[in-house]
């Protein structure tokens, strides 16, 4: 792999600006994104390992931890009206449109400490470098630390950059967690006013475009020994709440030809979506399933499962969808079993702006990979909601550990950490130039 150049030490290729004759990049500026990281990985609800959900005492701190770190960098910062933390760099013209740059701060369960957080660091750390240099750009930068990108409390998934994208969906307020909190009830219990949760959308118009930093979170870096890429696209999702209905019944009296055992019937459903996905190269997880009532001598009648499925394209992934179903409607024919699903997400593919995968792809070309890899996302990210409110654009950062994510086991190395930074500032300072 090419040794990673910072962009501040190389020439100015024909038509962009030179960078800072005496560019001042803290060599830190990786170590203290990778601190904060940390830092953010002890604001957790468990003891054990990191789980931060939306609306939580544990979201309030990391916006409070986030906001300081703005703050230092010279910006303006306001929790916005979903509980996003927000922060603007003035352009040298007060009240110029904004970059838009953002990732999330919540948390799959026991997850790792870079999914969404490495993205909002770097984004934080790059305005940190203008102000440092006194750099004010023809545009603002504005950063969003998103409250809620995966979805855990309500199963909704990027609730916080819907709401500042304009596409909040009332429906909402009637989700529940597992505690039966409704979402309207955690918005004012957190502070908000659900009636103004329009108030997050920034004006039509100000926003030039989004730029977002993410984990791979899988292998395609680490074996193509490269530490950055640029997103071509993001999968669609669609997520479903399943239940299959038998009899419960006597593990030892009922006879297997009178059983209608909800679990085996449910177990046949996991399998066939497996093959189903795997056929049609779309992407489908039962991430978590749970038998009734749970007794060890009691033939189970009702199982509750969860179905997350995704593809490249969404006609091909509902077409699986309907493969699934007709595959579970015939084992409950067969087996006695009464099968049920209800929606609780929803979200289109997306594809890049060219323009902007552009700016990414120079950003990555200016630290001396001047030829980007460039890599469709099978995981979701806030730049699906923000597609709703203008471009956008991806840079993925490497991830260590067989490119294993959702796990506390995931990880990045300082080296790729850096010149991340270098790419991602090198992208926001080129996006600036184009949109003067
Ligand atoms: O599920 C995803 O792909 C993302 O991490 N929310
Ligand atoms: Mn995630
Ligand atoms: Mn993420």
């Amino acid at each position: 792999m090419s040794p990673a150049v910072p962009a501040a030490a190389q020439p100015a290729p024909a038509g962009r600006p030179a960078p800072d004759p005496h560019p001042v990049p803290h060599p830190s500026d990786a170590r203290t994104i990778l601190d904060r990281c940390d830092e953010l990985a002890a604001v957790s609800s468990t003891h054990h390992g990191i789980t931060r959900v939306y609306l939580s005492p544990e979201h309030a701190r990391v916006n409070a931890l986030a906001a300081g770190w703005m703050t230092a960098a010279g910006m303006t910062t306001w929790q916005d009206a979903a509980g996003n933390q927000r922060g603007r760099y003035e352009a040298a013209e007060p009240g110029a449109p904004a970059i838009l740059l953002g990732s999330h701060l919540d948390t799959v369960p026991d997850a790792g400490r870079y999914d969404g957080i490495l993205g909002v660091l770097l984004a934080i750390a790059v305005v940190e470098r203008l102000h440092r240099a006194g750099t004010r750009l023809p545009v603002a930068v504005e950063v969003a630390a998103f409250g809620d990108e995966e979805g855990t409390r309500f199963g909704t998934a990027l609730l916080g950059s819907r709401a500042l994208a304009g596409t909040w969906d009332d429906a909402w307020w009637q989700l529940v967690d597992e505690a039966g909190t409704t979402l309207r009830d955690a918005f004012t219990a957190f502070g908000l006013d659900p009636a103004a949760v329009g108030d997050a959308a920034p004006p039509r118009g100000s926003v030039v475009g989004y730029l977002e930093a993410h984990i791979e979170q899988g292998p395609y870096l680490l074996e193509a020994d490269r530490a950055l890429a640029v997103v071509s696209s993001i999968a669609g999702a669609r997520r479903f709440e399943l239940t299959m209905t038998g009899v419960a019944g006597h593990a030892g009296g009922v006879p297997f030809h009178r059983r209608h055992d909800a679990l085996a019937g449910a177990s046949e459903v996991v399998l066939a979506v497996e093959r189903l996905a795997r056929d049609a190269d779309c992407v489908a997880t039962v991430g978590r399933l749970e038998a009734f009532p749970g007794g060890v001598n009691v033939i189970p009648g009702l199982v509750e499962f969860s179905l997350d499925l995704r593809g490249e394209h969404d006609d091909r992934r509902d077409e699986v969808w309907a493969a699934v179903r007709e595959a579970a409607a015939e084992v409950g024919e067969r087996r006695g079993l009464a099968f049920a699903a209800h929606e609780t997400h929803s979200a289109p593919a997306v594809v890049a702006s060219p323009a902007l995968r552009d700016v990414v792809r120079d950003g990555i070309a200016a630290t001396g990979d001047t030829d980007p890899m460039v890599l469709f996302s099978k995981a979701g990210h806030d730049a699906m909601a923000v597609a709703e409110l203008t471009d956008w654009a991806m840079l993925f950062v490497r991830c260590g550990n067989g490119g294993i994510s959702h796990h506390p086991d995931e990880i990045v190395t300082l080296a790729d950490v850096a010149v991340a930074l270098d790419a991602f500032e090198a992208s926001v300072r080129a996006l600036a130039e184009r949109s003067r």
